[in-house]
């Protein structure tokens, strides 16, 4: 190879490698987070990894905590729009109402980037969306509970998390097609606990009144673990053994599900990583670089976890992830 030759490599392989850098480097651009609250503990992680992102890629990074309540995003993404941020995070708390204000950011030409919930909104509105598959969560939720009740009949109760959210509305349709065809399982009461805590012990103690004590439940599947948690409390109260007379499966594998689980008080979680920023500021940052457009969907993965899985190695691991 003649030194000409070498030379010219060597320039294109430092061209690839130095935009191969460029594309992942954010350093400067700001970016507005419009954050649906801190309603979990699994929401709490979600924030903390997004600045931990954010700070690792010299983002400077808006923070906008909505309470829950879409008006409030609404109205922070504004803000963001009239700042001229170079980009928008947004973890939208239901799944219409979006089309005006996401259009608002198209025609100001700033990309927006959807975070661990969907829309139902035109595709062309937001640059990506990065999410789980929630069908595919509830789908292995109930799974594993076809496979640990057998034969045996199982009334389920079901706390559904925020009502018109994707992740409540996804769940749901997955949990019912794997129990679909097993005539011994059945949901008997679903009702929202809005991915609370507090909610899904009040849900679950109304649950246990209406069904003679708790006696006549089998399970329990609640769309988070926050509200497995006060679901376990709940069932607690009422004198009955959680985990053993009501078996509890949910999603999101915080860490005290693992404290839970470790305890024989909770059997199953499917896993949702709380790192959508990671994926989400790559997609930017290659977009931003040179216009690349991301694939729309960026699917995570969820594993399921029970007791067989060193639930106290997991609550170890998870302790230092921003939880
Ligand atoms: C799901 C996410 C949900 C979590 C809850 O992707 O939006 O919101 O499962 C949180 O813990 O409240």
């Amino acid at each position: 190879m003649t030194i000409i030759t070498k030379l010219a490599l060597a320039a294109g392989l430092a061209t690839a490698l130095s935009t191969a850098a460029f594309a992942q480097d954010l350093s400067g651009k700001v970016v507005g987070f419009s954050q649906i609250g801190s309603e979990s503990g699994w929401r709490a992680a979600e924030t903390s990894v997004t600045k931990q992102q954010a700070e690792e890629r010299g983002v400077d990074l808006k923070f906008a905590d909505a309470q829950q309540k879409q008006e409030n995003q609404i109205k922070a993404i504004r803000g963001f729009i009239a700042q001229g941020v170079d980009a928008i995070l947004v973890a939208p708390v239901v799944a219409t109402g979006w089309d005006e204000v996401l259009t608002e950011a198209k025609e100001a030409e700033i990309p927006v980037v959807l975070l661990d919930r969907g829309v139902d909104a035109s595709e062309d509105l937001y640059l990506t969306s990065v999410a789980s598959d929630q069908v595919k969560e509830g789908r292995v939720a109930g799974q594993w509970l076809v496979d640990t009740v057998g034969t045996e009949e199982c009334k389920i109760v079901e706390l559904q998390g925020t009502v018109g959210s994707t992740p409540a509305i996804n769940r749901k349709q997955g949990f019912e097609e794997a129990i679909a065809g097993h005539d011994n399982l059945s949901i008997i009461r679903s009702q929202t606990g809005d991915f609370t805590r507090s909610k899904g012990k009040e849900v679950m103690e109304g649950f246990i009144k209406a069904e003679n004590g708790g006696a006549d439940i089998c399970a329990v599947y609640a769309h988070n673990d926050d509200m497995a948690v006060g679901a376990i409390q709940a069932i607690k109260d009422a004198g009955l053994k959680p985990g053993t007379d009501i078996l509890v499966v949910s999603i999101d594998a915080v860490p005290d599900i693992f404290t839970a689980i470790a305890a024989g008080e909770a059997n199953a979680t499917v896993e949702l990583t709380p790192n959508m920023a990671g994926p989400a500021f790559d997609a930017l940052a290659a977009y931003l670089a040179d216009g690349t457009e991301p694939e729309k969907f960026i699917i995570t993965e969820s594993k399921l976890y029970t007791s067989a899985d060193d639930p106290q190695g997991e609550y170890d691991r998870r302790k230092g992830l921003g939880y």
